[in-house]
């Protein structure tokens, strides 16, 4: 389907007068408003291909209706997001559920949505159907010289799909691991993996980047081989220049202190982007700030400090994507919280009296410190948020536009009631 192109403009429309009210505070008294809202505009979040049909757990899967069926109805979708929000320009493929057929064709539909797209993922925590040899026991780790070239081979391929589209990175998540003591020598499985990365690494092109993502457990529990930020970052240093760490907030033990993690791999030059979601327990891969907030907001405040103390541009230096699952809410109202929270919590950031806070800090003023902080966290900046949608040419208020228009059940309509995406 596609938007009616007055919609958006219709519906800005009535909600004008409420939003201007609200705005009218930030633009009078806020000095930093503006570049605040200009920020934000640039600001992209790229969308999993795989977060767009409704996941589930291996208790069951609940079906939701009007799921996208191909890559183009994947594409589809995001390009109604983007549509909403203007902050959604890209799409993350993952090979096999996403191989393109046409590459010019598919192209084409991304141009004709204004998508880019992101970092390609690849998979070797499946075996596919016309698949030769196992991943049970792992993949680039694995005893056999013979499944492990697979692996590799599989990697490389997907770096040739992501160049024909014109992607710039490719991630690599590993299940490798063991589940039992005794099982693994963490040794030889730790060398073996470098080794057989090193090979992907190598067939990198000139431009691109590799960015390790690190997952403390499952589906393996008793080990994972690329486990936490310190293994990532070791991979990611033997590696070399091109090989970046990447941080899913939902792969840390509880209570990890994941903005410090964030500010020391920024600061040493080797934080490659993000997973984002929201967790309570493990790997929950719930709405981004939907359980943590704060969290969020503390780690966009080390972004925000680290990136500017390193003169790095926002949105350009670093891999910004959702990765969720959806089990009980519609993926696509669901996607549209995710990129929401996200950027609140970069606005809250940059709201942030920095200079304040270092003297804080260097006094000692322990309270004051946190009050600078909190002071930014509970600021409303949801005006700035939808002011920044609105001029870029989206919706002041996505959600309630998207409900507004009926947009699941016309999916519905098109694509059917009982749907299931290619994918997780
Ligand atoms: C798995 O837990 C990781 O978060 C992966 O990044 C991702 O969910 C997977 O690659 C999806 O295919
Ligand atoms: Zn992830
Ligand atoms: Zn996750
Ligand atoms: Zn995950």
């Amino acid at each position: 389907m596609q938007l009616d192109p007055n919609a958006i403009a219709d519906y800005n429309q009535s909600q004008l007068e409420g939003h201007q009210r609200k705005l009218s505070y930030w633009t009078q008294e806020v000095a930093t408003a503006e570049p605040i809202i200009r920020k934000l505009i640039d600001f992209q979040i790229a969308i999993p291909s795989w977060a767009l049909g409704t996941g589930g757990t291996r208790f069951g899967r609940f079906a939701g209706g009007g799921e996208p069926r191909s890559l183009e109805e994947k594409m589809a979708d995001v390009g109604l997001l983007h549509a909403l929000n203007q902050a959604s320009g890209a799409i993350s493929l993952h090979i096999p559920w996403d191989i393109p057929t046409d590459y010019d064709a598919i192209k084409g539909l991304a141009a004709s949505y204004s998508l880019a797209f992101d970092a390609v993922n690849s998979n070797t925590f499946q075996d596919q159907p016309e698949q030769e040899l196992s991943y049970k026991f792992g993949s680039l780790q694995h005893v056999d010289a013979a499944v492990r070239q697979q692996a590799i081979d599989h990697n490389i391929d997907v770096i040739r799909h992501g160049e024909a589209l014109g992607s710039k990175a490719l991630t690599v998540w590993l299940s490798d691991g063991s589940c039992f003591p005794g099982q693994l020598n963490f040794r030889k499985a730790f060398g073996r993996t470098l080794d057989s990365l090193g090979e992907i690494y190598a067939a990198l092109p000139e431009d691109w980047k590799l960015f390790v993502e690190y997952k403390a457990f499952e589906p393996n529990f008793y080990s994972m081989t690329v486990g936490d930020w310190g293994s990532s970052f070791l991979y990611a240093s033997k590696l070399g220049p091109k090989a970046y760490t990447l941080v899913d907030l939902g792969h840390h033990l509880p209570n990890a202190n994941i903005e410090q993690i964030v500010s020391i791999l920024l600061n040493e030059g080797k934080l490659g982007g993000f997973h984002f979601n929201d967790s309570k327990y493990g790997d929950d891969d719930l709405t981004a700030g939907s359980i943590k907030p704060y969290q969020l907001f503390l780690i966009f405040n080390e972004l925000v400090d680290g990136m500017d103390a390193r003169g790095m541009n926002h949105a350009t230096s670093l891999g910004w994507m959702i990765d969720a699952s959806h089990n009980v809410k519609d993926p696509l109202e669901d996607l549209l919280q995710s990129v929401e929270a996200i950027q609140l919590a970069y606005a809250q950031a940059l709201l942030v009296d920095r200079q304040a806070l270092e003297e804080a800090r260097e006094a000692n003023d322990v309270a004051q410190a946190q009050e600078i902080l909190q002071d930014a966290f509970r600021t409303d900046v949801r005006p700035l948020v939808a002011e920044a949608r609105r001029r870029a040419g989206g919706a002041l208020q996505p959600l309630a536009l998207y409900r507004q228009l009926n947009v699941r059940q016309q999916l519905i309509g098109e694509r059917g009631a009982k749907t299931i995406a290619t994918g997780l």
